[in-house]
């Protein structure tokens, strides 16, 4: 028996074979005329973005963050993300992706509820749409194609994106996530930020495909490989591909060649696994420099354009010291909010427990 015998569903869709992706990252800086609105707001962005990075990175050494994971290096990413998405989209970020949900329109200070050592989310993720930052890796994929799968069956043209990191493409969930995304047409776009390491552990280490984008050509779905410093291309290629999805085409892999220019966490010292040498080389492919050296060619960023833009990043730090200058307030039962709708006679129980506990500390 051949394959073309085979009951048609018994056999792959091979006919429809998505194209390999390209060798060469997309971009879009250098190689056409900006964008006058869209442009000069990813630079705003960026500003800022780099700015809640640096403030946050600054708070856990002021022992008011308990860890942040910086994506410093990787804002275009972030911004673009954030920008991408259509008011009814979902995003499901990863601990990196703060900034993006910041960007997204989350309230700065709320998003580091949970670097913050506090419990829960710290937001209600349907206000904006935004699922909880996800620290075990890669579990956020299966919830996002779950979503989206959802969407679709109710026939609401809303897409979802979710953000993972190169470390995370080795986990099952990535595997099980992109194949049910591709079989059931999903309305998901997957956003990999290659930052070259899973904390030390180099993507050499990780896998011997060409690229990750080469891994969507073996679920059935469109791979695109882009710049990920090139805030513009990074925007174009998440835009193309939520609105394929929203239209019905299904999902995209897309690989955003990047770097993190900070540690892994401010638990990290990356100087034992990096050089001096291969920072300095990102450094110089900084996104925002990029960015920045772009629009002033192009007559579209004035030094008063530029001091605004500095002026706002400092009012979002400004805020987020703030917010984040008092100790929180902890209600010890708390802990057993928002587990379950209908929380199990063993958590009724323990929560007992502890209102008891609490009480006789209070009379003793
Ligand atoms: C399931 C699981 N295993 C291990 C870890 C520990 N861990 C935290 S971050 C990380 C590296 C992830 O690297 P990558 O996916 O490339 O994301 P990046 O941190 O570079 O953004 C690891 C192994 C984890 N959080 N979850
Ligand atoms: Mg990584």
């Amino acid at each position: 028996m051949t394959v073309s015998e085979l009951p048609a569903h018994a056999t792959a869709a091979r006919e429809a074979a998505p194209p390999l992706p390209d060798q060469e990252p997309y971009r879009l800086l250098g190689t056409r005329a900006p964008d006058p609105e869209l442009w000069p707001r990813l630079h705003r962005e960026l500003v800022r973005g780099r700015r809640y990075n640096t403030q946050a990175t600054a708070l856990t050494r002021q022992g008011r963050l308990a860890v942040y994971p910086s994506s410093a290096g990787q804002e275009a990413c972030q911004v673009a993300a954030g920008l991408a998405l259509g008011p009814r989209d979902w995003l499901f970020p990863s601990y990196r992706d703060t900034l993006a949900a910041v960007v997204r329109g989350l309230d700065p200070a709320a998003a580091l509820t949970l670097l913050r050592g506090d419990w829960h989310t710290g937001y209600d993720p349907h206000t904006h749409r935004v699922a909880p930052l996800c620290t075990p890796l890669a579990t956020q994929l299966p919830h996002a194609v779950g979503l989206a799968h959802a969407a679709r069956l109710r026939r609401d043209d809303l897409a979802v994106l979710a953000l993972v990191g190169d470390g995370g493409t080795s986990e099952g969930d990535f595997h099980e996530a992109l194949n049910f995304a591709a079989v059931w047409r999903a309305p998901v776009v997957f956003l990999v930020q290659n930052n070259g390491y899973a904390i030390s552990v180099p993507l050499a280490k990780q896998t011997a495909a060409p690229s990750i984008a080469h891994k969507a050509v073996g679920y059935g779905m469109p791979g695109r490989l882009v710049d990920g410093n090139d805030a513009p291309a990074v925007h174009d290629a998440l835009t193309g591909a939520l609105a394929r999805a929203r239209a019905g085409g299904g999902p995209t892999l897309i690989e955003a060649l990047t770097y993190r220019l900070d540690a892994h966490t401010n638990a990290d010292d990356a100087t034992r696994y990096r050089t001096d040498a291969e920072v300095a080389a990102w450094r110089a492919r900084d996104p925002l420099t990029l960015m920045e050296r772009e629009l002033r060619a192009h007559g579209l960023l004035a030094d008063e354009d530029a001091a605004a833009a500095h002026e706002a990043a400092e009012r979002t730090a400004a805020a987020l010291r703030e917010a984040l200058s008092g100790d929180p307030e902890l209600t010890p039962g708390d802990l057993f909010s928002h587990v379950f709708a209908t929380p199990t006679p063993q958590l009724d129980e323990q929560r007992a427990h502890l209102d008891r506990a609490a009480r006789q500390r209070e009379l003793s």
